[in-house]
């Protein structure tokens, strides 16, 4: 009797199964990820571009046996579909792409932030459903068991192969800069797909090793001339802190619209408002760190190099030969330097990379008294932070350079009800709402720091910069800040939005606020200036911000960029004024400086450039 039910054929199975796992990356692509679409070419290959390499991934259930092998076709489904999903949620917590050094950081730095629970969504579950259903379609329709012929297997590998070159090719030929500008991971994704991004961004993981191995001191030569050509004016500022003690004050997560920002009538920084009446208050300084956070902007501030843009420096590179600030005023006036900083001393690797650094000694958690009671959060709270951290300080030699690094204004901004100075945010974020009550109290511990400081005649003779290390309402939760500050939806919010306060305080000097775009990778050159260190021949991006030039472009770890004119962001250029969208060939003359920077300071750090420093033919 013949057997009654549907009937599909392996074959059709396989198809169907394809056909599926193509049709929710590319729904993911387009829903999940907030990818820029200009053209209807665009929107074609990120359509077209994840079949290659995703048909050639589920064959794997039958290249190796006669006949389909189901519980391998399900398992492949089931594994990438974990990876789409790993990439979603991800995605929908730093709006960025997965890259395998942060994967390999995790360790040092404890994974996503928040609760992965609160990333996910019900709908999240129909990502899962065709695999159910190929399962129940193996199981109750009659799968015919034919044998899948070798010839056949043999056309599918190489239809495959064939269509993942093209489309990448097509992809390539879009954007000439889409390789050797890989750091901008959603050009990559768009032109090639999720898939063969994650492929190549593996394979790329190898290249420090090769670089570092084939790197000679010719490569360094190349970037010496390169800096060679950076000359830069002095002012009469040169020199004004001179031999001084250096303190800088690494503020977490603080973005400069708290500056002079009022939430129901009250300051939400009152002492920083009247710290900049009488210092050097640089308003438009951009954050410029990538994946690796505040380990990013100390690396900028030590080395005035970029940081990378998968993966933290300190964690991927710490044994590297570097110029640090610390080598350059040890060198150049004796000083001792050290960081202060409430969290394990492994945290983003910071023990072994301080070292390398020439810090001469790192306060970590293990200095402090912490408690449950003085704790909130990632660690200790400021207050109690800065309290103790001046006892420490007073055992340095000076001149010193001393480091504190905030903690309490982390995300997600938590705090003790009697520790709430200023009432929160009326937004619809949680987030948004509490990250004022947390900058209003690092403002108070930092009151609090500078009157402990002047108590203990240690302020009189200090130069202290104070700056913003990275953004702290990420994009996810902008479209609330907007309502807390009143603007209006502009596609350049957010670029405004990355400004961090960098506020220069030299006692009985200053009182002017200085307008000039810059980044944090100009905050050493600055200061270096101001100490009357003249250190031209040492390797570095940065500019002296007291003569930095308006036209150069402040470059982003993606490949953006801002200057006094224009802003490139996602592949568009804009007037920085009006936020009106130009012709990208306004944009292109400063690109090629943003490919050439971040080109050669890759080559620098994935080199281990600066080991040949010095070195002639
Ligand atoms: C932890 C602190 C915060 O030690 O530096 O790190 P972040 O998440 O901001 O990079
Ligand atoms: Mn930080």
């Amino acid at each position: 009797m013949a057997q009654k039910g549907i009937r599909v054929t392996p074959k059709l199975l396989f198809f169907l199964a394809c056909a599926c796992m193509w049709l929710k990356t590319v729904i993911v692509s387009f829903i999940g990820f907030d990818i820029t679409i200009h053209t209807w070419f665009d929107a074609l290959l990120l359509v077209v571009n994840p079949i290659g390499s995703l048909f050639l991934l589920i064959g794997l259930s039958m290249y190796f046996t006669k006949r389909l092998h189901i519980k391998w076709l399900l398992a492949i489904m089931i594994l990438v579909t974990g990876l789409l999903y790993g990439d979603l949620l991800y995605y929908r917590f730093y709006i960025d792409y997965v890259t395998v050094s942060i994967l390999f950081q995790f360790k040092n730095v404890g994974g996503i932030g928040p609760s992965t629970f609160e990333l996910m969504k019900a709908w999240d579950l129909l990502l899962f459903v065709d695999i159910i259903i190929i399962a129940w379609l193996s199981k109750k329709a009659i799968v015919q068991s034919k044998e899948i012929s070798v010839r056949f297997k043999k056309r599918f590998i190489g239809f495959s192969t064939l269509l993942l070159f093209l489309l990448a090719g097509l992809g390539w030929s879009q954007s000439p800069y889409l390789f050797s500008a890989s750091y901008n991971r959603e050009q990559m994704v768009k032109s090639i797909g999720p898939y063969n991004y994650h492929l190549y961004d593996i394979v790329m993981g190898l290249r420090p090793t090769i670089d570092r191995a084939v790197a000679t001191h010719v490569d360094t030569a190349k970037i010496e001339e390169y800096m060679a050509s950076k000359q830069e004016d002095t002012t009469d500022f040169f020199g004004l802190a001179k031999g001084k003690n250096i303190v800088l004050i690494s503020m977490e997560s603080t973005q400069n619209f708290v500056i002079n920002q009022k939430v129901n009538g009250r300051e939400i920084t009152p002492f920083l408002n009247d710290l900049i009446k009488e210092s050097f208050y640089f308003n438009q300084i951009y954050d410029q760190t990538a994946q690796g956070k505040t380990s990013d902007s100390e690396f900028m501030i030590d080395t005035s190099l970029y940081p990378l843009s998968g993966g933290s420096v300190f964690v991927r590179r710490p044994g590297n030969t570097f110029t640090s600030l610390q080598h350059l005023l040890k060198e150049n006036g004796q000083y001792y330097s050290a960081s202060f900083h409430g969290n394990d001393p492994s945290f983003w690797n910071r023990e072994k990379m301080y070292e390398n650094l020439g810090y001469d000694r790192f306060f970590s958690k293990q200095d402090y008294q912490v408690t449950d009671e003085n704790s909130v959060n990632y660690g200790i709270k400021d207050i109690p932070f800065f309290e103790q951290s001046v006892e420490l300080m007073k055992t340095m030699p000076e001149p010193y350079l001393a480091k504190l690094i905030t903690l309490t204004n982390h995300f997600p901004f938590l705090l003790d009800e009697n520790d709430q100075l200023i009432a929160m945010g009326n937004t619809d974020e949680g987030v948004v709402n509490r990250y004022v009550t947390t900058v209003r109290y690092q403002d108070e511990a930092i009151k609090r720091l500078f009157q402990t400081l002047k108590d203990n005649g240690m302020y009189e003779d200090t130069i202290f910069v104070l700056y913003g290390d990275h953004y702290g309402i990420s994009k996810k939760y902008e479209a609330a800040l907007s309502q807390m500050l009143g603007d209006a939806y502009s596609p350049i919010n957010h670029i405004h939005y990355r400004q961090v306060p960098v506020i220069i305080h030299i006692p009985g000097e200053g009182g002017e606020t200085i307008s000039v775009p810059g980044g944090e990778i100009d905050i050493r050159p600055t200061l270096l200036h101001l100490l009357g260190m003249k250190a031209e021949d040492t390797i570095s991006f940065g500019h002296n911000l007291f003569t930095r030039k308006a036209s150069h472009p402040v470059i982003f770890r993606d490949g953006g960029f801002v200057n006094d004119t224009y802003i490139f962001q996602d592949g568009v250029c804009f007037n920085k004024s009006s936020g009106e969208q130009l012709d990208n060939t306004a944009c292109e003359p400063y690109q090629k400086t943003v490919h050439d920077e971040l080109g050669l300071s890759d080559e620098i750090i994935f080199g281990d450039l600066l080991r040949f420093k010095g070195i002639k033919d």
